[in-house]
């Protein structure tokens, strides 16, 4: 078969990218590893920035996100036994949204079946050939048969774990990493949020983070070993873990119940450059990854797939490459700055091994850290900016 751009992984980038592709009259074929039910199964981001919910609304993809979703205008830091809040309106005139990325994956992919967009899930053995050349393809296998896409271009929209990254040879391409000495374990349960807004606390027996899904879900998360084992957790060991790092009155009102969910999630930041090899293009977590404590991951998918958008239909509309050329440059200039946001939150709020270099001295920073920026309007300000959401 023959299409505009292949691309491979059906998670939020790739999907979001065929619909605004159909929009623009640009054909596309999603290519996703997984079954779709799989990937509509799959616990991960809970906050969308404004940029990126004015954009699904502006799509017509907001219906149930405006409905289901809730707006924030701030979020609460605990530290020092204390908790304080940053009034991210008040101080941006902007808000986030609190939609589980499982539902907005069921809405971006109930607008692609509406849309004739063509998804082939469950799909294996993706491999694409002759980037560098106008005859691009990739070929993969599905249920023992093996199929080829022609294209003129490929979008790389799978993920830390596909074949996009992996495909451009490492004389072509630069890695940025910073691993960190813990992990998350996060809880899923049918119980009521512990607070109206997020929760972010620094304590030192570790970090911790109190979210939710809607009135009756809830999502907590606690730092933990890096190699920690999920089945090391039993809920009481959660809730009594997650009690003792909240200041007393909100640990008193927290609702426990049996997890529905739990997992631990490793943290690091990872940056590749450029996002393009020849004629493919990488956006969302196939090109970088960010520790969830900026909640930025997702919504960096988001402005790749703006960015990658724009250039790809300058490109069919005038023949030129120049949008294609300054993709990369373009998307990792907001990449730089969401990994800056997030390494900055990850550093100031958890906690370091006491054996890891200059720990003591690090510490003395995370307080003068936070109470800068509990103390200080401008030091929110860039807080919530930030938080928010920078400008695409
Ligand atoms: P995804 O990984 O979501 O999708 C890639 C898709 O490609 C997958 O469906 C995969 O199956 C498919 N694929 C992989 N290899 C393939 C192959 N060879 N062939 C075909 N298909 C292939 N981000 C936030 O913004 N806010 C948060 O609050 C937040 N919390 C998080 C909490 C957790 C626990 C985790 C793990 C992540 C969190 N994130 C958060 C980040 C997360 O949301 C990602 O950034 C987001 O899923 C990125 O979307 P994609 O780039 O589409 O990658
Ligand atoms: C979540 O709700 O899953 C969530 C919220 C904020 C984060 C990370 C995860 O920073």
């Amino acid at each position: 078969m023959r299409t505009q751009v292949a691309i491979i992984g059906g998670g939020p980038a790739g999907s979001l990218l065929a619909f605004m592709l159909r929009r623009a009259g640009i054909d596309s074929v999603v290519l996703e590893r997984r079954s779709k039910q799989y990937v509509l199964s799959r616990i991960r981001a809970g906050v969308i920035e404004q940029g990126s919910a004015d954009l699904f609304t502006e799509l017509g993809l907001g219906k149930r996100m405006s409905s289901e979703g809730f707006v924030h205008e701030g979020v609460a830091i605990a530290f020092a036994g204390n908790c304080q809040r940053i009034d991210f309106q008040a101080l941006t005139g902007k808000h986030v949204t609190i939609y589980g990325q499982t539902e907005l994956q069921y809405d971006l992919y109930q607008a692609l079946e509406a849309s004739g967009c063509m998804l082939v899930d469950e799909v294996q053995h993706v491999q694409v050939s002759d980037l560098d050349s106008g005859k691009s393809h990739v070929t993969y296998e599905k249920e023992g048969q093996t199929y080829r896409v022609d294209c003129d271009f490929v979008a790389a929209c799978d993920g830390a774990h596909g074949i996009g990254r992996v495909s451009i040879p490492r004389d072509k391409c630069a890695v940025f990493e910073r691993t960190y000495p813990f992990a998350w374990l996060g809880l899923l349960s049918h119980t009521p949020p512990v607070s109206d807004e997020l929760i972010y606390a620094h304590h030192e027996r570790g970090f911790a983070l109190c979210s939710m899904r809607n009135e009756g879900l809830s999502r907590y998360y606690v730092q933990c070993p890096a190699d920690d084992d999920v089945q090391a957790w039993s809920d009481d060991r959660f809730w009594n873990e997650l009690c003792s790092r909240l200041p007393t009155e909100i640990a008193a009102r927290l609702v426990t119940g049996p997890s529905i969910e739990k997992s631990v999630t490793p943290l690091r930041s990872f940056v590749l450059e450029p996002m393009r090899y020849g004629r493919m293009f990488l956006a969302g977590d196939s090109a970088h990854i960010v520790p969830p404590t900026g909640a930025k991951g997702l919504n960096l998918a988001v402005s790749d797939v703006v960015y990658l958008h724009e250039a790809l239909v300058d490109h069919y509309a005038t023949g030129a490459m120049s949008g294609l050329d300054a993709y990369s440059d373009r998307a990792l200039s907001r990449v730089w700055k969401a990994v800056r946001f997030s390494w900055w939150m990850t550093n100031t709020l958890h906690r370091f091994p006491s054996d890891s270099p200059e720990c003591a001295f690090n510490q003395r920073l995370q307080v003068a850290e936070l109470s800068y920026l509990l103390d200080s309007e401008v030091a929110q300000l860039s807080f919530a900016e930030n938080y928010v959401g920078l400008p695409y």
